[in-house]
């Protein structure tokens, strides 16, 4: 966390820890929670851990402007270039804490064969031994914060309360942007309600004692070791969708890897769309879209840019509310003219982590507008230049902006009942076969095209780039328990759904020949959205095909396209059938390899499409 972490041999030792708290001002930070099972867990907290102070958050605005004066105290965070960047921070993390790791994150549940062959399992017992272990004394000398946090609208019957305990004031701050925060979920919870506990610990942020872990039986999570994104920031994967998943199935409802958008057509009509994409595959971008200058009339605002809890209403239709307040998005790749949304929403009030700072005070990274700074600091406080050979900015950096900065959020973000959703999109990244868009024929080959959807791997997690990997509903790293159970609940939803989504399948990462992007993206996948939305409505013409339907030229709208030729259009929509029988042909032992949960349904699709396909 050490501005000055030396980046050649990061030692351990070398990465203070957060210092104590100073100045305290009276009454702030030491209110303990009305709430006995609350205040029990707390105190079991600080007998282990033995922190030299406790900090209850409140989320004040008080507490806020405390927080920030001592974390820049501390050096965790520095103050950016105030008359460019108001009230935004910089902050770089251990060099080898820099993305969520997987293969430390567990699931800790009594049978192994609940986690499934896509989960690392642990038992809970042991796991606890172990962790207690490594907790044991931890906050010596340092300051304990409470953090209470609410997922989700106040009021809203799919909200959830968590809290967070941490040692980390980075963690702290970064929670009060992406959840509701402090009294709100006091409130929530009263005297006796339900909260996920969440105890996190950097200790020495050494990578050999880094464990994520999960107990879903208890409603509970133990994270050491990492101080970064969705390994510290407990609401966020580890309660959202880990948890939150394994909860889901339990009470009949969904956690998904989804943004949620509103779609407003020029006569005024609104439809809600949900999309799961993988990690850095696009979510934060479409969320955001600004339609194309030919799309007069028509306006796209953000619900969520990453999670999406739904229920299914007493219409029988599927509700969905964004249990964040917060982006946490990636930094490289994000400019004017890609995003212009994300750059407003970052103007102010943000922190940033791992990007490359400028001598004026501003920050930098691979894909910014303009020209690359003549000379920078590069996430590991190096200095560099454009002739740098490395990076400046690491590739999962990230910037943690409040939702009420975006310029195009969704009034409906607040709305406890949730938004209907029209329609349901997976996406991947998929350099050839995956055509830009196709719909599944109803529920159960929709689950069927969510259940085989494959990707390539980006920086978001550590580990290799660029590899492709089974990634179902974008949930691989996110499911709670065993992926057939989680595929079956998929199934089981559809027959609660009187009036389900369409779904539909997507990829705007199709590479021509020449290794080129064949279709331009962002902005213009609004025409993607226009064809989904008219299926949606009875409007839109399609072509049948073995994989599902698909727009012909004329049912597409291309006004105004620039940079796509005929060409390229053909080859964005082609089925190649080798390509697709092999595909359906390499599932077959991924489906096997959750027997004896796979749910046979879904074996039937499989066959079905080899049928189509000869
Ligand atoms: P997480 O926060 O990790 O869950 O990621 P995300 O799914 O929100 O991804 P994000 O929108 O941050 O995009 C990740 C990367 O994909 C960025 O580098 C974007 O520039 C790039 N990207 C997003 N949309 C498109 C698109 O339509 N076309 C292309 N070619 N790249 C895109
Ligand atoms: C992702 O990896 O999908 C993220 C970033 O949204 S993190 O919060 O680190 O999980
Ligand atoms: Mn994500």
């Amino acid at each position: 966390m050490s501005l000055s972490a030396s980046p050649s041999a990061p030692a351990a030792a070398d990465v203070p820890v957060s210092t104590l708290l100073e100045n305290l001002p009276a009454g702030l930070g030491q209110t303990r929670p009305a709430h006995a099972a609350l205040n029990a867990w707390i105190d079991d907290c600080i007998a282990l851990c033995q922190p030299e102070q406790v900090f209850y958050c409140d989320g004040s605005a008080a507490e806020k402007a405390y927080l920030e004066k001592e974390a820049q105290r501390m050096g965790v965070i520095r103050p950016l270039n105030q008359a460019k960047l108001p009230g935004c921070f910089y902050s770089r993390s251990h060099p080898q804490d820099v993305a969520r790791v997987e293969h430390l994150t567990f699931i800790c549940l009594p049978n192994k064969e609940d986690v499934g062959p896509t989960n690392h399992w642990a038992d809970p017992g042991e796991m606890r031994a172990k962790l207690t272990d490594l907790l044991r004394g931890a906050m010596r000398g340092r300051t304990m914060y409470v953090v209470p946090y609410l997922m989700g609208p106040k009021g809203s019957p799919i909200s959830r309360v968590g809290v967070e305990i941490t040692d980390s004031i980075y963690v702290v701050l970064n929670m009060r942007i992406m959840s509701r925060m402090g009294q709100v979920a006091l409130d929530t919870i009263g005297a006796q309600g339900d909260f996920n506990r969440g105890l996190h610990s950097t200790l020495d942020m050494n990578p050999e004692r880094r464990y994520i872990a999960h107990f879903p039986q208890t409603n509970e999570i133990i994270s050491v070791g990492s101080g970064y994104g969705g390994n510290a920031l407990l609401g966020k994967k580890c309660f959202a969708l880990r948890i939150g998943s394994y909860l889901a199935r339990q009470q009949g409802w969904m956690a998904e890897h989804m943004l949620l958008m509103a779609v407003e057509s020029p006569e005024g009509k609104k439809h809600y769309i949900a999309a799961a994409f993988p990690s850095a595959c696009g979510k934060t971008n479409f969320a955001m879209l600004i339609p194309p200058a030919s799309y007069q009339g028509w306006k796209v605002t953000t619900i969520g840019d990453d999670i999406a809890w739904m229920e299914v209403g007493k219409d029988g239709r599927l509700y969905a509310i964004n249990p964040e307040a917060g982006y946490f998005g990636v930094a490289p790749g994000t400019n004017y003219k890609s995003n212009p949304n994300a750059m407003k929403s970052i103007e102010k009030d943000t922190i940033y982590t791992n990007v490359a700072l400028t001598p004026d005070g501003d920050v930098w990274w691979e894909g910014k507008d303009g020209a690359p700074p003549a000379q920078a600091t590069d996430w590991l406080g190096r200095p560099w230049t454009p002739d740098s050979k490395e990076k400046a900015a690491h590739p999962n950096s990230r910037f943690t902006a409040p939702a009420t900065n975006n310029p195009v959020l969704a009034e409906e973000v607040e709305w406890p009942q949730g938004v209907p959703i029209s329609a349901i999109i997976f996406g991947g990244r998929r350099a050839g076969v995956v055509p830009l868009v196709y719909q599944a024929n109803d529920w159960t080959h929709g689950v069927y095209l969510g259940a085989t959807m494959s990707s390539e791997t980006t920086a978001a997690a550590a580990g290799a780039q660029g590899q492709v990997r089974r990634d179902p509903m974008a949930m691989l790293p996110f499911c709670g328990y065993h992926m057939g159970d989680y595929f079956q609940h998929w199934l089981d939803m559809g027959r609660k759904l009187t009036n389900p989504p369409l779904v539909f399948r997507i990829n705007w990462f199709r590479k021509g020949p020449d290794g080129r992007f064949l279709w331009p993206g962002f902005g213009e996948n609004m025409r993607v959205v226009e064809w989904i939305i008219d299926r949606c409505e009875g409007k839109a013409g399609a072509k049948e095909t073995p994989i599902g339907a698909m727009p012909r030229r004329e049912d597409f709208n291309l006004a105004g396209l620039q940079g796509v030729s005929d060409a390229d259009f053909d080859e964005l929509l082609d089925v190649p059938p080798e390509g697709w029988r092999k595909a359906a042909e390499e599932q077959a032992p991924f489906f096997e390899s959750l027997a004896p949960r796979f749910p046979q349904e879904l074996e039937a699709e499989r066959q079905k499409l080899l049928a189509r396909l000869k």
